[in-house]
């Protein structure tokens, strides 16, 4: 359960976490720098990856993949894998969290450069949903799979029946139990759902989002993640974004699609993430309850990351550097 809490800045030494410089404070939102690892070219941006929270396995491997000369669309599925073979994510593929009637269902999406996008919602005992959304995206005419459907398609591609609920959720669930009434949760610690975004070499953009939604959920119930321009969004030409956090607000509010659109006016991914944010915090009295997280990137390769509450994280490799680093946060007041 560790990485489900807030992680503080000074656990993070190691990833070298930087906070987002204090100046943006200070600045207006149209003239907010956009955030980069670059040095001096601003070339040297690209190829880059950006994923929510704290995933340097995750980033490390989708950073090699760039560099083997594969696009984008490889290095996020081949990225978010780990985050679903990783029994310690407990939002995220094997090891997540169950429903509260004990079943772990998986939502995943993926979008390229093309603008083409494949999702499955309410999938169980595959481990790699990601990799599941690809193949709706490519083999199929349909974009988005449900449920047993999508995961007789996963079988017949050859993909395992496995039991996805550790030992570690199932005990988790048990406590649960035990003082929730039943009832589905709202959390601001609850999360660690990967959501990521890469260019490559040839400067095409590419997205992914992978989870097992909110913790002890109604069965039945789909988040965000799955969901175009909620959960993620890709544009060739302008850039991308991804969610983590409460879906119900991310999908409210079309997230993704929003800051995506933001930065075809003109913004920088930073300023489109923390109006998105805003977006969400001027619509409920009651923010203080949940965590949002968005990250975003541009076509230059500039990124921006923000969220309700302290606490999130974003992890980005460019430039030959990774870091994990904590937004600055300010401004999400009404
Ligand atoms: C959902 N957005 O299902 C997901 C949960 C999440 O980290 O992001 N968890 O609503």
């Amino acid at each position: 359960m560790k990485r489900r809490k807030f992680i503080q800045n000074t656990s993070l030494g190691s990833l070298g976490v930087v906070a987002g410089a204090t100046a943006l404070a200070c600045k207006s939102e149209s003239e907010k720098e956009a955030t980069t690892l670059a040095t001096d070219k601003e070339e040297k941006n690209i190829p880059m990856v950006i994923a929510t929270w704290e995933v340097p396995n995750a980033v490390s491997k989708a950073w090699s993949t760039l560099q083997e000369g594969r696009t984008a669309l490889d290095a996020i599925e081949e990225g978010c894998k780990v985050e679903e073979a990783d029994p310690e994510n407990q939002s995220v593929g094997y090891g997540g969290l169950p429903d509260r009637d004990g079943n772990v269902t998986l939502d995943a999406c993926i979008m390229n450069s093309k603008g083409d996008y494949g999702s499955v919602v309410y999938l169980q005992n595959i481990k790699h949903p990601i990799s599941i959304a690809r193949k709706v995206m490519e083999d199929t005419p349909h974009v988005l799979m449900a449920g047993m459907g999508a995961q007789q398609f996963a079988l017949e591609l050859g993909f395992e029946k496995e039991n996805l609920l550790t030992e570690a959720s199932k005990a988790a669930w048990e406590e649960w139990k035990k003082t929730s009434e039943y009832k589905p949760i709202i959390n601001i610690e609850n999360h660690d759902t990967i959501g990521m975004l890469a260019i490559d070499k040839d400067g095409n953009i590419s997205g992914g989002c992978t989870t097992s939604g909110l913790a002890y959920k109604m069965a039945g119930r789909v988040g965000d993640s799955p969901i175009i321009g909620a959960g993620l969004f890709v544009d060739n030409e302008i850039g991308a974004a991804t969610a983590t956090g409460m879906g119900e607000e991310v999908l409210k509010t079309v997230g993704s699609f929003l800051i995506v659109e933001l930065m075809r006016q003109g913004m920088s991914p930073q300023a489109a993430c923390e109006e998105a944010v805003r977006r969400i915090v001027s619509k409920n009295p009651n923010h203080k309850d949940f965590q949002v997280g968005y990250i975003a990137v541009n076509k230059k390769g500039e990124t921006g990351a923000y969220a309700i509450h302290e606490g999130f994280l974003a992890t980005v490799h460019q430039n030959e550097k990774m870091k994990t680093y904590a937004p600055e946060y300010h401004l999400t007041g009404p």
